[in-house]
């Protein structure tokens, strides 16, 4: 994992001033904590905010600064003024994108200033990356705080190699779509290569956003954007397993597990480690335990809940109001049922070191993490780890990503009170020996994906995915190519060419009626056909009719429906072979049915097959439909001998033996052609392609895999490369 260039809001140390001195700090929070463990084993570089507002402090510092993070750290500080704190951090990452991708829309504040800095820090990073980031180096940039850096980048750096990772939830369409700034946010993730998430929801939810907003087409986690092929995965976040389960050994962590038996001897511990965030779920938590105290009151005494809450972005209005309001909580809770020798709830609100920290998780029975939203959540994974006996029991919010990993937990609604009261219950009375065997699946789990291999796992697909992109993209039509391609048009004296219509001579339109080809592109063909070297086939999917009402006087040959119709340039139209079209009123009132049940889907009736077109369906709904359909109809496909294929938005079902391929051969082998050029975008064209001689030229309109030699963007490129072809010397 050489060459990585990780970069983040924050570095995995903060600098601060107290009394005076400039410290340097771990960072705390799941991503620093996360990334810093696995960073130290490799030899990566990082960049990120230094934590301290550029105008408080001297030149001189800020050097002194940049000095000891590259001697000690091997990372590069930016440095934000106040009023960049202010907008960028308190203001669009904390008061308007954080709230929005965790579901708290009420808490969202929509602000042009936030967004305007955003963009401009956003920028800064770029222009850090682009300064210090080698040509070779991988770029992985994390979180919400960055989302517009990967397009930022891939603009100045068109081959980067950049991987995005969200640490948060993505939420569903109809959340996201509420944020004014929506699709410059995709488009700036969508300059990634490889994006990932901690759970498939997110994926889903991400790829939905995408398709709705963007209209790229998502198909099995990849995003086409027409320029290039993104992946979209999943890589739930792991921790340093090693690190806790060994360190419950150590002198000190043993040091300090006895001084919280003295002091809590005999009383049952349960724990919970959050940073102060309303997303936390803490003040519902303390109802709870509330709640318990009052319905099981033989607890009482016999039980302590400690709250470890480590300060967070305490400037903001509303954590100050969440602050109070548990203070308050936990004031009420303790003056209720506490007495002199009992406390019911220890509230400590700070930062523990790590070796006090594993102390905790190893002595509390219970833990309670019930948030309401969490991308992952790692205390929940950190207790674990830290139960070599394996005794303990996890609650766990069935709303926070962890939850997808550790069913084996006592999971809870975060918003059912009553709920968690009795998963306390349970916890309390939970037998060891069930408590063991729980454990000891997640443990097990744990161990093996642990932080490294998510890391590795992530920088292994995003090469991956480059490679990808790179077998893409050598196909592609270069200026080169095309020249050589005209070249060897004006040297060749039979030529053939086999051109695909929708999607290769024109784009695709709402309405297939739509694309009636328009008198520039008939004066090109017309040209082509006119060549009497040359030999034009149009060899489209439509329907002969059709064919002939647009082409008809260019007196050309054709092909329709996929092959089942021909036609000689001074023919009449021919059936191919004798075809059966029975099953036609068998399957036509389902299509029918599908589309009276899929608004903006429509039927086309051929005469050897049967269409159902759901370009302007919603698109989720359209890609629900497909699965459904073609569920239904496999029982048809196989009693008739019928090919279903899912195409660019349609499924087509036709006879087995009609396709493009053999229609081509029709011409095909006529001739001893010197040039044969075949174009076409669409799986039925891959039949076509399947047939041609080797030393053909075949072009794949589009982005996506294809047997095709070579590749151009848009049936607009077509028409360039055809006029090129066609052009006076
Ligand atoms: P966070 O919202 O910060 O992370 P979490 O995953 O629980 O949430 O990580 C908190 C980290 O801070 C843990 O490693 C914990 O040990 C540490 N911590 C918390 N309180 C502490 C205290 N008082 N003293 C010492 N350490 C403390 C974000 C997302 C999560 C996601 C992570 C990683 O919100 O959902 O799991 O990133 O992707």
């Amino acid at each position: 994992m050489d060459n990585l260039m990780l970069v983040s809001n924050r570095l995995p140390v903060s600098i601060e001033r107290r009394k005076g001195e400039l410290q340097f700090r771990p960072s705390v929070g799941g991503l620093a904590t996360g990334l810093a463990s696995f960073y130290k084993s490799y030899e990566s570089r990082w960049i990120g905010w230094s934590g301290i507002p550029l105008d408080s402090i001297t030149e001189a510092e800020r050097e002194h600064i940049a000095k000891v993070l590259k001697r000690d750290y091997n990372s590069h500080p930016i440095f934000f003024t106040q009023k960049e704190v202010k907008n960028f951090y308190n203001g669009f990452c904390n008061k308007t994108i954080w709230p929005m991708l965790l579901y708290f829309t009420e808490h969202v504040v929509y602000d042009k200033i936030f967004w305007e800095s955003y963009k401009h820090v956003n920028r800064l990073f770029c222009n850090a990356v682009i300064k210090n980031a080698r040509e070779d180096e991988v770029i992985w940039i994390h979180d919400y705080h960055l989302m517009l850096l990967p397009g930022m980048i891939r603009e100045k750096r068109p081959d980067s190699r950049i991987g995005f990772f969200l640490h948060t939830s993505f939420p569903s369409f109809e959340i996201f779509r509420l944020l004014p700034w929506r699709s410059e946010i995709l488009k700036g993730v969508l300059g990634a290569d490889l994006i990932g998430f901690h759970t498939y929801d997110y994926v889903r939810h991400f790829l939905s956003s995408v398709q709705r907003l963007l209209g790229h087409d998502c198909t099995l986690g990849k995003i086409n954007t027409g320029e290039r092929i993104i992946k979209v995965d999943t890589f739930p976040i792991g921790i340093d397993y090693k690190r806790f389960s060994q360190s419950t050994w150590d002198v000190n962590v043993q040091k300090e597990k006895n001084k919280w038996k003295k002091k809590l001897f005999g009383k049952k511990i349960i724990l919970s480690v959050d940073r102060v965030d309303y997303t936390k779920g803490i003040p519902r938590r303390l109802e709870a335990i509330s709640m318990f105290l009052e319905k099981y009151p033989e607890y009482r005494k016999k039980i302590i809940y400690i709250l470890l809450a480590v300060p967070s972005r305490e400037q903001l209005g509303q954590y100050k109001l969440l602050k109070k309001q548990i203070d308050e909580l936990v004031g009420n809770i303790n003056g209720k049922y506490g007495s002199i020798e009992w406390t019911p709830v220890l509230y400590l609100h700070r930062s523990l070191p790590f070796h006090q920290l594993v102390a905790l998780y190893n002595t509390a029975h219970v833990a309670m993490v019930t948030s309401f939203r969490d991308g992952m959540n790692l205390v929940a994974k950190e207790y674990l780890a830290s139960k070599p006996d394996g005794r303990g029991v996890l609650i766990l919010s069935e709303t926070v990503g962890a939850a997808k990993e550790l069913g084996e937990a006592v999971i809870v609604n975060p918003n059912n009170i009553e709920e968690m009261v009795e998963a306390l219950k349970t916890a309390l009375t939970m037998p060891e020996k069930e408590q063991v065997k729980r454990n000891r699946v997640m443990q097990r789990r744990l161990e093996h994906y642990n932080i490294v291999r998510w890391a590795e796992e992530f920088i292994k697909r995003l090469h991956a995915s480059k490679e990808y992109q790179r077998r893409m993209q050598a196909k592609v039509m270069t200026r080169e190519i095309r020249k050589e391609l005209v070249g060897k048009y004006r040297k060749s004296t039979r030529r053939l060419f086999l051109l695909d219509y929708d999607g290769t001579l024109v784009p695709f339109f709402g309405k297939p009626e739509e694309a009636v080809p328009s008198r520039d592109l008939l004066k090109m063909l017309a040209r082509l056909a006119g060549d009497p070297q040359n030999e034009l086939v149009l060899i489209s999917g439509r329907d002969k009719d059709t064919m002939q009402k647009w082409f008809g006087e260019l007196n050309i040959a054709m092909s329709a429906e996929h092959g089942a119709w021909i036609k000689n340039s001074s023919g009449e139209w021919e059936i191919i072979s004798t075809l059966d079209t029975h099953w036609k009123n068998e399957v036509r009132p389902v299509l029918e049915l599908f589309e009276d049940r899929t608004p903006g889907s429509q039927l086309e009736e051929k005469q050897f097959s049967l269409a159902w077109h759901y370009r302007r369906v919603d698109s989720e709904l359209g890609l629900q439909r497909v699965i459904e359909l073609v569920d239904d109809l496999s029982d048809f496909s196989e009693a008739y001998n019928l090919q279903v294929k899912h195409g660019d938005k349609t499924v087509e079902l036709k006879n087995g033996d009609i396709n493009k391929g053999r229609a081509a051969m029709h011409w095909v082998a006529r001739n001893r052609w010197d040039l044969i050029v075949a174009i076409g975008d669409q799986w039925t064209d891959e039949d076509l392609f399947d047939v041609l001689p080797e030393e053909a030229c075949s072009i794949k309109v589009g982005l996506s895999p294809s047997q095709a030699k070579y590749s151009l963007e848009s049936p607009k490129e077509v028409r360039q490369l055809l006029k090129e072809l066609v052009a006076e010397q």
